[in-house]
């Protein structure tokens, strides 16, 4: 046992030490110039993309824990406006600097400027994305890392590689958008991307050295479709969803979400004799049609020996997909205790008046306030503990500071909603599997609860299932809760969480920089009062920004919806009866029975899948003339 002169002199040393670590800590500066650029990333349509400083793809942001990073943006797209939002980042202290505009701060509008400025406490692999208007998928995203001296595996890996998966849209948002929320797409059918990338292009490379472990960063920057991936002949060790260490799992193949990130260790092969494909495939149940020309796949090598040849993937039985909530958190987080406050939200799709379809939590979709909902904390004294001035459509939930929130989400919906929360990741503690109904129903209780849940900041939830998430409220500031299909916060899947207001007031008050608050008069946006601007009486909503109004009595929305669908399918029976009809040797036994083992589901359920993989899947998965690109890992972890 030490004397208390050596307990005192370690006890300086471990002082000394972590100022040491303090002073590590630097000014990260990035000056951002967003614009237009043309792209091609899958070599069949030139498009304008949003890009950074004349470049696209946009970099990859790095940084070490402990960092200030501060970006300069200038807004130079001329035609729309702008903001950016870093993915996974608790922003402790600068909740004004989260991104999402009419949330936290307004749009940048075309022609201003606007500095993000936050300190980065927390290790990882994150993202880094517009939060206005559904721009992101335009190209406006990449990949944010956060190294960490202090990575528990850093004797485990010798190299670093940074992979970016994303499905990708030949046309641009605006125009995506207007019909995705028209009247003539009244079943709400979210636009079917055209390709899958890595790294913002196809047929990436990457250069391993025999013998290596390299810690893969795989971030899904995507808008809508989640991502199978897998490597051949080479397992992925997880030990990091999200920015939180896991201990270490094997996985055969992994499936990523729109904005989730997962990191593994790989192991390159002792020898060098061939080189191996690597691949994500969308998740085509998302999808409700299969564009003739889509390819869904998406092939990267692993490249040994540069003279070697690439081989084709081969096509896979099914997909065995690691389930995350079976991860534990390196830090062995236990289970909070039994909440202090539940929220309980059920996933609606539905339509409205104007005859768009609109997602809802509950009966509310999510409706932009007139006044941003942070200022809106700043401006309303007293009454900011009140949910009331925060407007009915921005769907408010006020928290306790330190309080231990509960989420439960029940999907009434078929389809598989991504939930992501700004400012927290959260335990994950229950996620029920399809068709298990409302939570509330079932007779999972506490003791069903994993006593180390998992934690992340976007989770799957599954069609007609339920999730139960816990956090604690640590974090004073605005935080959204939203689906992180593009689509569907377009359409409303958002819920706010006003946590620790009056906290937030003592810390923040005053303190909003003077190019906040110009962006938002340039854009003529008030920056006081309600959700509906008054600032005389903040409980007098009048004049809040409101969804349309729901189907006169009579229509009813699912008739309408089920009466579309039932012409749709009436005439895609016609039409797949013509293609058997026509196929010939294309629609042989075998090539249909892989492709639609390759689509994940049965052939009689999508047959245009299976002719589309059939074709696709028997030829090279890439088209000729795109541009590849080879990476080559950067130095990190051992020596
Ligand atoms: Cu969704």
């Amino acid at each position: 046992m030490a004397s208390p002169s050596v307990r005192r002199l370690l006890h300086t040393t471990a002082l000394l030490l972590s100022s040491i670590s303090l002073s590590w800590a630097a000014n990260v500066t990035y000056d951002f110039e967003i614009g237009w650029v043309t792209a091609n990333p899958d070599g069949k349509a030139d498009r304008p993309v949003i890009g950074i400083n004349g470049q696209w793809p946009v970099p990859v942001m790095e940084v070490n824990k402990g960092d200030r990073v501060i970006v300069n943006v200038l807004n130079s797209l001329g035609n729309q406006s702008t903001s950016l939002h870093f993915h996974g980042l608790f922003m402790n202290g600068s909740t004004h600097m989260d991104g999402p505009s009419q949330v936290s701060q307004c749009a940048i509008a075309a022609g201003s400027r606007f500095t993000y400025d936050f300190v980065v406490d927390q290790p990882g692999t994150y993202w880094y994305h517009s939060h206005n208007k559904g721009q992101y998928p335009d190209g406006l995203r990449g990949p944010f890392i956060v190294h960490d001296p202090e990575n528990p595996y850093k004797d485990s890996f010798d190299e670093e590689i940074v992979i970016s998966v994303s499905d990708w849209y030949h046309d641009e948002m605006p125009g995506l958008i207007q019909f995705f929320m028209s009247k003539e797409n009244p079943g709400g059918a979210e636009p079917v991307p055209e390709s899958a990338l890595f790294n913002d292009t196809q047929n990436l490379t990457v250069a391993l050295q025999p013998g290596k472990t390299y810690f893969v960063r795989m971030v899904n920057i995507g808008a809508f479709a989640g991502q199978h991936v897998w490597f051949e002949g080479h397992n992925m060790t997880i030990v990091e969803v999200d920015g939180v260490y896991t201990h270490p799992a094997e996985a055969s193949l992994i499936y990523l979400s729109a904005a989730q990130r997962c990191s593994f260790l790989l192991t390159a092969k002792n020898d060098t004799t061939a080189n191996f494909p690597f691949v994500a495939s969308m998740d085509t149940t998302l999808f409700d049609s299969y564009p003739a020309d889509l390819n869904y796949n998406v092939t990267g090598w692993l490249v040994y020996d540069k003279a070697l040849p690439l081989p084709d993937p081969a096509l896979v039985d099914e997909f065995d997909i690691f389930d995350d909530m079976t991860l534990q958190p390196y830090d062995n987080e236990p289970l909070f205790g039994e909440p202090d406050q539940t929220v309980t939200l059920s996933v609606i799709m539905d339509n409205l008046d104007d005859g768009g379809n609109y997602a809802f939590f509950d009966n509310i979709t999510y409706t932009a306030p007139k006044v941003p909902t942070l200022y809106t904390v700043l401006s309303s004294g007293d009454l900011a503990t009140n949910p009331q001035v925060y407007g009915e459509y921005t769907h408010p939930f006020v928290l306790e500071k330190d309080q231990i929130v509960e989420i439960v989400v029940n999907n009434i919906d078929p389809g598989r909603h991504p939930f992501h929360l700004h400012g927290h990741n959260f335990q994950a503690l229950w996620r029920s599997e399809e068709e298990a109904g409302l939570f509330a129903d079932s007779n999972v209780t506490s003791s069903a609860f994993p006593a180390i849940p998992m934690r992340r900041d976007t989770l799957v939830l599954y069609p007609d299932g339920n999730i139960v998430l816990r956090f604690k409220a640590d974090n004073p500031g605005v935080w959204l809760f939203h689906c992180h299909i593009e689509w569907h916060v377009i359409s409303g899947l958002a819920a706010t969480f006003v946590e620790a207001p009056l906290e937030l007031q003592a810390s923040l008050g005053g303190k909003i920089p003077q190019d906040h608050l110009d962006t938002c008069a340039a854009l003529a946006v008030p920056t006081a009062g309600n959700a509906a601007g008054n600032t005389v009486d903040l409980l007098d909503l009048e004049g809040e920004p409101v969804p349309p109004k729901p189907l006169p009595a009579g229509f009813t929305a699912r008739g309408i919806v089920a009466l579309t669908f039932s012409i749709v399918s009436g005439l895609l029976g016609v039409a797949v009866i013509i293609w058997y009809g026509l196929a010939g040797d294309q629609g042989s036994p075998k090539a249909v029975a892989a492709a639609a083992a390759l689509a994940g589901k049965g052939e009689e359920e999508h047959p245009h899948a299976a002719r589309r993989i059939a074709e696709a899947g028997l030829e090279p998965p890439y088209e000729e003339g795109v541009r590849g690109e080879e990476i080559r890992p950067v130095s990190g972890g051992r020596a």
